[in-house]
């Protein structure tokens, strides 16, 4: 094994070695792992190339003759300073005063999270996204921030990707040196859908810090502060930026919306500020925030509150870049966009587009045109392999204004209706959404409070039930128990509490909590939690990845033993992850730094009798059989 080791070194097969090459080599000693996770490898490979990916199964394959991405390169050497140096410089409160400073318009890029969040079902890999960090870094350093990290991204990795979140971050961090990372944190419930004790929450957010988060968006799902506090907290304790967002809902012009009117997100935005908010984020988490509502509301919050302002938006409307420009007019401090390859629909509006609109004017962004068409060609190259998780949404939708799903949201639900056999059914979930929100109060539709919505709404629709038989005190009701957990109250209090017929109804005379979630949860023990997940997984757990289990026992756990049984399939690129090998291809895979594995696939036997199937591989030169087991 150890001959082999030195055979087939890279340095050894590539004669870049000199006699000092065993002694220079240390890795050579490392046989064992490296060849466990070489097999491992060609064992994902064999199977999945045998068998296909069951995420991609029945769905739509990219072209067989798409151009792989091309990652562009740009001088000058060395990384210019950018937004990150001025936070490790001025600290969190230096940071928003230098953004308030800026006149030209800060615009964050949130194509590594939201976007394909909101696009792609959130199964972007970090093979793409890592790749293309050093590019940013080096043609766009007047970046504002990449949103990176949170949201849904975090367990989709584990969950369907079988790769580490944290690893994802640390690389992006690592790539882009001089540009802030942003994640996107649910306030107490982290980055999952129901809330968790305050000591997992500030456990997570000071891994996330020490990973490599510089700005936390912490949003309430009720826009209720008092839950967001433990959150907001741990984040300016951590010394990072805390932006402490607004979700903006309804629509704050139409006298019929009075409950979300100006008054109400002045009140908020003093909260939040109150609360210690380095950055007040204005989360138009479904694009219901029009040209006329964005001017009066960023005029107004930038002259009752004296903390930058961060607007985020999606463009399911179509309308989005009218009100980002809106509100560049009015004094806005940041904005998001995506990448132009993976913007519009329910995702961000056009960085490029945004960029150009802004150009030679007094608010000029200082992006260069050309960067932002490179890497967006790159995105364009890498969408192209998602072609599985696409939707068949075709353009902008003033429906949104109806149902007010969020971004992230409506293409998962559509889905959802789909496998429920109600496909031809969308408009009539979409205004079944509408009721059920009337029904509930009219309430903020966020993460977790939309998926109590749409499990309603779906609920109602599949059954054939109305909102005035749901609502009729004679009629029993089976209510989905994410509905029943919501009048409970555990995901908070929503502004004007609950309609109090309909929450007597579906708590059959449970009596609901009235305070802070998190207030009745005890404390975990969070050294226990880590033996009882180490012994599991049979070798020590770190902070980073105890926070990962904390947040998802589940899933972690289940994360830890496809990675035992396929190995660090985050190395293979996308078309080889989802689709395996054609016969006589030969692919290099850099298994860590410096180490590449050179794969050719020649072939497999027909099933035998056993139902396996025999593959045959060279690996580093060396004929490899794989055996796995026909799943078809
Ligand atoms: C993951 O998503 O990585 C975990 C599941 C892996 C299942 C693999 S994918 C290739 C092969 N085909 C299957 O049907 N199962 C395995
Ligand atoms: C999330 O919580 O993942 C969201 O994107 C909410 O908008
Ligand atoms: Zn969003």
């Amino acid at each position: 094994a150890f001959l082999e080791n030195i055979i087939t070194h890279p340095d050894f097969v590539g004669n870049r070695y000199t006699t000092r090459f065993i002694d220079t080599t240390p890795e050579l000693f490392n046989f064992k792992p490296l060849k466990d996770r070489a097999t491992k490898l060609l064992s994902y490979i064999a199977d999945v190339t045998v068998n296909g990916h069951p995420e991609v199964r029945d769905r739509p394959r990219p072209p067989a003759d798409a151009a792989a991405p091309f990652v562009p390169e740009f001088l000058p050497l060395p990384v210019i300073e950018g937004s990150r140096q001025v936070l490790e410089r001025e600290g969190p409160e230096g940071l928003a005063r230098w953004m308030k400073a800026q006149t030209r318009v800060l615009f964050t890029d949130t194509t590594m999270r939201d976007a394909h969040q909101s696009l792609l079902a959130t199964r972007m890999r970090s093979f793409d996204i890592t790749r293309i960090a050093e590019a940013y870094s080096r043609g766009l350093p007047d970046l504002f921030s990449l949103e990176c990290w949170g949201g849904a991204t975090f367990d989709v990795a584990m969950r369907f990707l079988n790769e580490d979140p944290w690893e994802r971050l640390a690389k992006v961090r690592e790539g882009a040196p001089n540009i802030l990372t942003q994640m996107l944190l649910r306030g107490s419930n982290g980055v999952g859908y129901t809330n968790y004790p305050d000591n997992v929450v500030k456990f997570f957010v000071r891994q996330a810090a020490r990973g490599g988060v510089d700005i936390f968006r912490v949003f309430d799902c009720l826009n209720w502060v008092e839950n967001m506090r433990v959150a907001m907290d741990a984040v300016i304790e951590a010394g990072k930026v805390c932006e402490g967002a607004i979700c903006y809902t309804g629509d704050m012009l139409d006298p019929d919306r009075a409950k979300y009117d100006l008054k109400y997100y002045v009140a908020l935005a003093r909260e939040l500020e109150a609360a210690g908010a380095h950055v007040l984020g204005l989360k138009d988490m479904a694009g219901l925030l029009k040209p006329a509502a964005a001017r009066k509301l960023v005029a107004t919050l930038k002259e009752e509150v004296g903390l930058p302002v961060h607007l985020h938006t999606h463009d399911t409307s179509g309308a989005a870049s009218a009100t980002v420009l809106a509100a560049v007019e009015a004094g806005v401090d940041a904005v998001d966009a995506a990448m132009d390859a993976l913007s519009g629909t329910t995702s961000q509006p056009t960085l490029g587009s945004l960029v150009a609109a802004l150009a030679d004017t007094e608010r000029d962004t200082g992006l260069e045109a050309t960067a932002i068409r490179q890497i967006s060609f790159y995105w364009e190259g890498v969408r192209t392999q998602y072609r599985a998780f696409e939707s068949d949404l075709k353009g902008g939708a003033s429906e949104v204004y109806l149902h007010e799903m969020p971004g992230g949201q409506f293409t998962n639900l559509k889905e959802q209706a789909r496998s429920l056999g109600l496909e031809t059914r969308w408009h009539e979930v979409a205004q079944t959404y509408a009721d059920v929100n009337r029904m509930f109060g009219d309430i903020v539709k966020v993460t977790p409070s939309s998926k109590v919505v749409g499990d309603m709404a779906l609920a109602m629709v599949s059954a054939g039930i109305s909102r005035e038989e749901v609502e009729d005190p004679h009629r029993d009701i089976a209510f989905p128990d994410s509905v029943v957990g919501f009048f409970m109250g555990d995901l908070g209090q929503p502004p004007g509490g609950f309609p109090e017929a309909l929450q007597k109804k579906v708590l059959k005379g449970k009596k609901p909590l009235t305070e802070r979630p998190g207030s009745y949860l005890e404390d975990v023990d969070i050294e226990a939690e880590r033996e009882r997940i180490a012994g599991e997984a049979g070798h020590e757990v770190d902070d980073f990845r105890l926070a990962s289990y904390l947040m998802y026992p589940k899933v972690y756990a289940d994360f830890e033993k496809t990675q035992d049984r396929y190995g660090p399939t985050e190395v293979l690129p996308t078309p080889v992850y989802f689709y395996g090998l054609n016969e006589g291809d030969e692919i290099l895979v850099d298994i860590e730094q410096g180490k590449t594995l050179v794969i050719t696939y020649q072939g497999r036997a027909p099933t035998n009798d056993k139902g396996e199937v025999r593959c045959f591989f060279d690996l580093n030169g060396q004929p490899r059989t794989i055996i796995v087991p026909d799943r078809l």
